[in-house]
């Protein structure tokens, strides 16, 4: 935790430069798109129907963008160009919760904060002039200009180049999520239950549920196979050949999302885990500036066939696997995307400011990422192979039933499938692995 706790201390170093970036940048977005002024609200709590309680707070990311407040319904912070932005700070008196501490110097000497005790104290900031809102708080719903795609798609693009304070709060949640990975491997070999394996991740990131940055997926055997598996079994099987493990961290919001996927004992499963280790780790290598993302996802295609071919899961060579459509049978999702604030960060789809799309290449419906690659991304690379009931048996009532060997599939499905997923900065030169820079400091 050294390592950590030494990276924090470079995460404040950068904030001020960081806040010196995102005005300049929302100053060019707010002149283009004719804005005098942006309100950016920080959310509200959702509650549950017929009661009181609150669903865990998801902040708006543009507020996210500016502050490490994650914590912090209500607030509300004003940008204008030439200004330092003003922050009303929501700090109830409330018996009933524990308000927010008192701002801390390293962030909130770069704002104007005003201590706001009831919520909409705000509106009395807002300067005169053309103003939008970002947000999805009830309160803006009285406003007309809001979230407005002029801005946001500005606001959007500018997000896909992280500052070096992203970047570094970024570093920090692989390390994070590593630490939490090995606990969970480790836990998987003394044949733990999925939910003894969660428990464990929770332990080692010292977090609960709430703090992850999306549900964890943890899988053994054929759930694998379940792209978005979203159960925790409490019964440890005899004895589980599998594990796949996807599941993150996060640094003042910014996210890691780490897929591995470990094999038990020695056979053809851990021969498919290396091979897939190979063309991950090539992939990796390849998310470099000026490269299109569709490209290096058609790839992953080609190198899942080659894997699939080469192990004689299919009696056809890779070419004709990816032209049939057979290697989306076994790699049925996207190669990954950009990530930050969000796990899933924005902008992945659109060309330009007017929000045109990209389009994904045909017959690959669930791409996330189509663009162009510019140094200061960072993007996930997770290729996958899985064993997947449903569209192994489509394929199996095709007419070109016989390109797949059955038997080896019936070997193989009982280890579910296999992911690997790393977090990449893109440079103009090497490409910087968050994900295995933090295994190989472990
Ligand atoms: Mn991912």
């Amino acid at each position: 935790m050294e390592g950590e706790a030494a990276g924090l201390e470079a995460v404040r170093a950068l904030y001020a430069d960081h806040v010196t970036r995102q005005q300049a940048a929302w100053e060019e977005a707010m002149a283009e798109a004719q804005y005098d002024a942006v309100v950016v609200h920080a959310g509200s709590p959702l509650v549950s129907f017929l009661d009181d309680y609150h669903y865990a707070f998801r902040p708006n990311p543009h507020f996210l963008a500016w502050l490490p407040l994650t914590h912090h319904p209500e607030s509300v912070l004003i940008v204008r160009p030439g200004h330092k932005p003003v922050l009303y700070y929501y700090q109830p008196d409330d018996y009933w919760h524990l308000p927010p501490t008192d701002p801390e110097p390293w962030w909130a000497d770069h704002f104007e904060v005003r201590i706001e005790r009831e919520p909409g104290e705000w509106h009395q900031g807002v300067p005169v002039g053309r103003e939008a809102y970002l947000g999805d708080a009830p309160e803006l719903e009285a406003e007309d200009d809001r979230n407005p795609p002029a801005l946001l798609h500005r606001l959007h693009l500018a997000r896909t180049r992280k500052t070096p304070y992203e970047i570094e709060c970024m570093r920090v949640a692989s390390r994070i999520g590593v630490r939490c990975h090995r606990a969970a491997e480790a836990t998987f070999r003394d044949g733990g239950s999925e939910y003894d394996i969660h428990q464990a991740y929770l332990a080692a990131g010292r977090t609960d549920d709430a703090g992850l940055p999306y549900p964890s997926i943890v899988a053994l055997d054929r759930h694998g196979a379940v792209l978005h598996y979203q159960e925790r079994s409490r019964r440890a099987p005899e004895r589980a050949g599998a594990f796949l493990i996807d599941a993150g961290a996060t640094c003042h919001a910014y996210c890691s999302d780490i897929t591995r996927t470990y094999a038990r004992d020695e056979g053809e499963f851990a021969g498919l885990v290396e091979a897939m280790d190979v063309l991950q780790r090539k992939l990796c290598a390849a998310t470099v500036a000026g490269t299109d993302y569709r490209e290096l996802h058609l790839r992953a295609h080609g190198g899942v066939a080659e894997i699939l071919a080469d192990a004689g899961i299919v009696n056809c060579d890779a070419a004709t696997t990816v032209a049939t459509g057979l290697s989306s049978v076994f790699y049925p999702h996207g190669l990954g995307h950009y990530i930050g604030l969000q796990t899933h960060d924005v902008a992945g789809l659109i060309a330009d400011a007017s929000g045109r799309e990209i389009p994904r290449p045909t017959g690959h419906p669930f791409l996330r990422l189509t663009r162009t690659l510019e140094a200061g991304n960072v993007v996930t690379i997770e290729p996958g192979l899985y064993f997947i009931d449903s569209l192994l048996e489509q394929w199996r009532s095709g007419p070109r039933r016989d390109l797949v060997n059955w038997d080896r599939v019936e070997a193989l499905a009982p280890f579910g499938g296999i992911r690997i997923e790393d977090d990449v900065v893109v440079t103009e030169g090497k490409p910087e692995n968050l994900t295995r820079d933090a295994f190989a400091a472990a």
